[in-house]
Parts: C-alpha cells; sequence; structure tokens
C-alpha cells in the first residue's frame, strides 16, 4: 500500500476519493481469489486499498449453489465512478468471471457500494449499490471498516443499515489481522 501520486491531467486538480466495494465469490479457492483480487486492486495506478474487512462465510442468495465468501474494502481513488466500476469489471474478468444466470455462482465478483457521499443512477451505474442495504453479507464485513458512512439515498449509517437485517448465515471466516 504504497502513497498515492496524484496524477496530473493538464493543470486541473485532480481530487481524491473514498470507496467501498464488496468483493464475492463461491467458485474456485473463493479465499485465494479474495486475497489475490484485492492485491490486484491495489496495484491499479490510481487506487490505494485502505481497509479489509473479516472474510465471511455466507450462505447464497439467489438460486441454489454453494456459500460465498465475502468482504469488504475501502480504497482511495483518482479515478471516476465510472472508471472505477470499469476497472473493477476488468478484474473481474481476469478472475475468468463468465456471466451466466443473474445471482448465480461466480469466481469473482466485485461490486461499488459507495463512492464518497455520490449517488448515481445511470443505466450502467448505480451507487450507492442498489441492493447492498438489505444484504447482511454486504453490511456486516462493511459494518467493520466504515460503520459511520452514511449511504446516500437511505440517510443512514453503515451501522443502522445493519441492525435492521438479519444477520444470520453470515459467519465469521476469519478475523482482519489474520489477512
Ligand atoms: N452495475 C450497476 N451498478 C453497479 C455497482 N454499483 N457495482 C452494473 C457493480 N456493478 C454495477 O452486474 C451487472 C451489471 O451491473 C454490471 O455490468 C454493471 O454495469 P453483474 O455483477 O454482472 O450481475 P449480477 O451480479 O449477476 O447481478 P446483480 O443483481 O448485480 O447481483 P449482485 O447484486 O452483484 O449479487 N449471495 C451471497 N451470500 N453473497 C454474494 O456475494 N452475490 C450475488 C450477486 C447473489 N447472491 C449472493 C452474492
Ligand atoms: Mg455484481
Amino acid at each position: 500500500m504504497l502513497e498515492l501520486d496524484p496524477p496530473s491531467v493538464g493543470r486541473s486538480p485532480v481530487s481524491l476519493h473514498r470507496a467501498a466495494i464488496a468483493l464475492g465469490s463461491n467458485l474456485g479457492d473463493s479465499h485465494t481469489i479474495l486475497q489475490s483480487a484485492i492485491a490486484v486492486l491495489d496495484e491499479i495506478p490510481g487506487i490505494q486499498v485502505n481497509q479489509i474487512s473479516s472474510f465471511y462465510r455466507t450462505a447464497p442468495l439467489g438460486p441454489p449453489q454453494p456459500d460465498y465468501l465475502n468482504a469488504c474494502v475501502l480504497v482511495s481513488t483518482y479515478l471516476s465512478p465510472e472508471a472505477l466500476l470499469e476497472t473493477l469489471l476488468e478484474i473481474e474478468a481476469q478472475f475468468g468471471r463468465v456471466r451466466h444466470e443473474r445471482w448465480g455462482p461466480r469466481l469473482l465478483d466485485l461490486d461499488l457500494l459507495l463512492y464518497d457521499g455520490s449517488v448515481v443512477d445511470s443505466p450502467d451505474l448505480q451507487i450507492p449499490h442498489p441492493r447492498m442495504h438489505e444484504r447482511a453479507f454486504v453490511l456486516v464485513p462493511l459494518a467493520e471498516i466504515a460503520s459511520d458512512w452514511i449511504v446516500p439515498v437511505w440517510e443512514r449509517t453503515v451501522n443502522e443499515l445493519l441492525q435492521a437485517v438479519d444477520p444470520g448465515g453470515v459467519r465469521l471466516l476469519e478475523p482482519i489481522a489474520e489477512h
């Protein structure tokens, strides 16, 4: 995790943003996949991983499929939300993600949850992630590293959103310190 050098874009200053990203995997060696994906993310110019949650084994939402491994990270970035999403999709592809059915099993799923206090609602990108508020497999790891972040649209902190969901089915795999 090196210091981020601000990129020079002409003479206009480029500002640093904070984003929260959710990781999920339920195919292959999910533990190694999540760890490697976080390392790859941290290597991307303009992205620095600042905090990593514990990893959790979680009951699948959607069609019958193996349990997931889920985690969240906080990053600093000079990338726009659109460029950050594009980067996440490229990393998914790098890890062999092939899209089949909605909510179906996957080697790696990267969701952009939060970007500063921004609200984005375009066909290709919605921030906050539209289903994060109802998902314990997102909120439990996110609350570890960003409990006080106020989620726009719902105008609740991550911790308040967590209090409103059932955390059953989300089991701690390994604490933060072991990464
Ligand atoms: N997209 C729009 N906004 C975003 C955003 N904020 N972050 C678009 C990421 N992507 C965003 O995503 C489809 C498109 O959504 C992307 O190309 C992007 O342009 P996808 O990942 O291919 O679709 P999906 O994941 O199959 O569908 P969906 O509805 O996005 O699923 P989710 O919400 O990602 O959920 N159960 C457990 N226990 N743990 C999990 O992690 N994950 C899912 C997938 C289902 N069940 C799960 C888990
Ligand atoms: Mg997704």
